[in-house]
């Protein structure tokens, strides 16, 4: 009778990790990423990010869990001033960057510009960005 109990109990702190595992993630991962001061879950690999097209609201703060599901390192980086790419705008603050071995996970958070714009975030491992592994962040 006790072990039927034990049992009982033991289901039920495995169903509340499963509804809080599910909370940390109900917003901002779905509608192709798009995000308004929260949060945003994004993969990376050879030689994408996914999605690669996020926004969030000017002034407020996006956090970004990134986790890196290819089997080389690749970093998340928005280059000080003027971006690589043609028709984007200089991000006015400093560089960001989070890089990740395979398979490892991190956040980061951006506090988003005050101006609206399209901003370029890349991979600046030698060759990913030439390999297409760059998105857009656009502040509305
Ligand atoms: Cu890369």
């Amino acid at each position: 009778m006790i072990r039927r109990v034990l049992l009982l109990f033991s289901a039920g702190i495995i169903a509340a990790m499963g509804l809080a595992a599910c909370n940390g993630d109900d917003d901002g991962d779905d509608a192709n990423g798009v995000g308004n001061g929260d949060s945003i879950s994004m993969d990376m690999g050879e030689f994408y990010f996914d999605p690669d097209d996020i926004s969030g609201d000017a002034g407020s703060e996006l956090t970004i869990e990134l986790e890196n599901t290819g089997s080389q390192v690749h970093n998340f980086t928005i280059e000080e001033g003027d971006a690589r790419g043609d028709g984007f705008d200089a991000w006015p603050d400093s560089e960001v960057q989070l890089e990740l071995t395979e398979g490892e996970s991190g956040s980061l958070t951006l506090s988003l510009p005050d101006e609206a714009g399209e901003y370029e975030f890349i991979c600046t491992i030698p060759g990913h960005y030439e390999s297409g592994q760059w998105g857009t962040l656009t502040v509305n």
